[in-house]
């Protein structure tokens, strides 16, 4: 595959079957991405280095998934001018909600675009970083196109059975 577009990243291998949804998504438009683990909390340095040389590394998006005191995505967008997508991790006490609060308060300037807590959010994120790419790929347009014309036409074909 060519050189990787959307970084994935993650506060923990945790948090990857939750992010998966994202890799997954990638995988299926044919883009290419890194996934890898990053803590905001436990490795501060690596956090910073990543954000600082993820547009040299030739990233045009970035995925960011954390849970619990989800800084993660917000402190990669302190660090770059790539966009960062945030995906809220479930959480084991507060089932996520306090991911995506933690995640979508940011201040006015630093902006982190927020998605739907778990599954539903991180393949959400990935298609809208294809989105993003698609605007400068006419192909990858195409296949989002031909998505939405398949998702659609699974709804057209839904019926209900035993209507009382
Ligand atoms: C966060 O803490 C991670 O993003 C993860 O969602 C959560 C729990 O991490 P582990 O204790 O499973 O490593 O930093």
């Amino acid at each position: 595959m060519s050189k990787p577009l959307v970084a994935i990243i993650m506060g923990s291998d945790s948090d990857w079957p939750v992010m998966k949804n994202a890799a997954q998504m990638l995988a299926d438009f044919g883009v290419a991405y890194e996934a890898r683990v990053v803590s905001a909390h436990r490795t501060p340095d690596l956090m910073f280095e990543f954000a600082e040389t993820a547009i040299a590394q030739g990233f045009q998006v970035i995925i960011a998934g954390a849970g619990g005191a989800a800084h993660l995505p917000g402190m990669i967008a302190a660090k770059t001018t790539l966009p960062v997508l945030g995906v809220p991790v479930p959480s084991k006490h507060l089932q996520g909600q306090d991911s995506l609060l933690s995640i979508v308060q940011m201040p006015k300037g630093i902006p982190v675009a927020t998605f739907a807590i778990g599954d539903a959010g991180a393949a959400n994120a990935g298609l809208f970083a294809v989105a993003m790419l698609a605007n400068q790929d006419a192909a990858l347009a195409e296949k989002l196109a031909t998505f939405r014309k398949k998702q659609a036409e699974k709804v057209h074909a839904m019926s209900l059975s035993e209507q009382p």
